[in-house]
């Protein structure tokens, strides 16, 4: 199993894929419209995502879904700055999912040991710099621009072929910036600029990523491809029923010994890691 340098000790022991649970600090990331966004809420959602198996909080103020506008950075900091400072408290391992380099400051900072950036590196010109004043686990993921524009974004030759080079570039622009190759971890960006199909090949090449010779991340939890697979009548499968779906990309994903997986559920997927790991280990016992 592959993982990132620099994890907390009690993460890099682990032999098994990783559940990250998604905490998104929003004011539409919850489906009653916004009633729960506040941070004892959230502080509450994130033990139980703890208790439900999650070995990491991955906390976002900024929507990446299509289309979103950008916050400010005060408004970013506002949202997830108490949130980690108390889960981190209470020894919970956090991520801070942000493209801002002063956020994943002041995150890590307040406490957060991993930084997750949708943006690899792209969307600010700081955030290797700032990755040189520590070593923790950074997560690159494939990212060729911001939400308002990215679904323009989806001119491929060979998508899987292209997402594997594009990391490879940006992997190269951060390790000649002085950011240590162990601690990167790539993700490729399910449904961040690519149409609902592309994002097949990129899960059925997913030994072609690891070819790169990183551990990777991946998050396809709830996403509109399954939706769109899933769709009945001419509708797609609603948001809150692409749980299945997604724990069958997690399973997949854990028998290839992928380092994380991304997930809104943590409890289904934390449960179909275990089964496939238990697999595992009577298949190198035998
Ligand atoms: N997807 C979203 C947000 N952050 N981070 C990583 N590393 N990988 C992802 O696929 C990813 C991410 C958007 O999904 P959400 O709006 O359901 O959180």
């Amino acid at each position: 199993m592959q993982k990132p340098s620099g994890l907390p000790e009690e993460l890099a022991k682990l032999d098994r894929t990783l559940v990250m649970g998604v905490l998104n600090v929003t004011p539409d990331s919850f489906s009653d419209g916004g009633k729960f966004n506040s941070a004892q809420i959230a502080i509450d959602y994130s033990r139980q995502m703890v208790d439900d198996g999650a070995d990491i909080v991955d906390i976002g103020g900024e929507s990446t879904k299509p289309g979103a506008q950008r916050i400010s950075v005060e408004q970013e900091l506002d949202r997830v700055i108490p949130v980690i400072t108390q889960l981190a408290k209470d020894g919970i391992v956090i991520s801070v999912d942000t493209m801002r380099a002063q956020v994943a400051k002041e995150a890590v900072q307040a406490g957060a040991k991993l930084i997750n950036d949708v943006s690899g590196g792209k969307a600010d010109p700081d955030m290797f710099s700032f990755l040189t004043t520590n070593s923790l686990p950074y997560i690159m993921m494939h990212w060729r621009g911001f939400s308002t524009e990215m679904m323009h974004l989806t001119d491929y030759e060979d998508v899987l072929l292209d997402v594997c080079d594009e990391l490879q570039n940006q992997v190269n622009v951060a390790v000649s910036a002085g950011v240590e190759l162990s601690r990167i971890a790539l993700d490729p960006g399910i449904g961040f600029a690519k149409t609902v199909e592309q994002n097949w090949p990129i899960l059925a090449g997913v030994a072609d990523l690891q070819d790169l010779g990183l551990p990777l991340l991946i998050g396809v939890s709830r996403k509109k491809f399954l939706g769109e697979l899933l769709t009945k009548n001419g509708e797609a499968r609603d948001v809150s029923q692409r749980e299945a779906a997604t724990v069958a990309v997690t399973t997949l994903l854990a028998a290839q010994s992928v380092w994380a997986v991304r997930v809104h559920d943590v409890k289904s997927s934390s449960d179909a890691i275990k089964v496939v790991h238990r697999i595992q280990q009577e298949q190198s016992n035998g």
